[in-house]
């Protein structure tokens, strides 16, 4: 009798799984597939708040979609903040771009927050991204534990 129960419980327990599953990535479906890839919060060298400096600060967004998603009007922030909001731009299929902290010429693969003080702290931080409308798409934390940068 007990392995015909269990025979009897196991596809409603792939079941559950699978209902999981799909529960489970449907927000990062309605997000468009896009994510923190990476943060270089400590920029390399001393904290000059040179511009090049500043640029060496950043974070690396990777749309994982298989189609271009529109950024418009979504926010970048750290803990205390500190807002960029994306103007009418798209993040390419499978592309990654790069959020500078400084200033420079905005390309397709890096933008510039035109900045002349750091946003990301060397301690501990943590950088999210919302939709325009203000849900969260994904964030990313650290502390010193983590070296210069994170991959998330
Ligand atoms: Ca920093």
């Amino acid at each position: 009798m007990r392995s015909v129960r269990l025979r009897a419980a196991l596809p409603a327990l792939a079941g559950a799984a699978l209902l999981t599953g799909t529960l489970l990535s449907s927000p990062a479906q309605a997000a468009g597939g896009v994510k923190i890839h990476h943060v270089w919060f400590d920029s390399p060298g001393s904290d000059n708040r040179s511009n090049k400096s500043l640029n060496g600060e950043w974070v690396q967004l990777k749309n994982t979609s298989g189609q271009a998603v529109s950024l418009k009007g979504w926010v970048l922030k750290d803990a205390s903040n500190h807002k960029y909001v994306f103007p009418n731009i798209k993040i390419g299929a499978g592309k990654y771009l790069k959020i500078h902290t400084g200033s420079g010429t905005n390309t397709a693969s890096d933008r510039y927050q035109g900045r002349r003080a750091y946003v990301w702290n060397n301690d501990k931080d943590t950088a999210t991204l919302t939709k325009a409308g203000g849900a969260k798409v994904a964030s990313c934390s650290w502390t010193t534990r983590d070296p210069s940068d994170k991959y998330c």
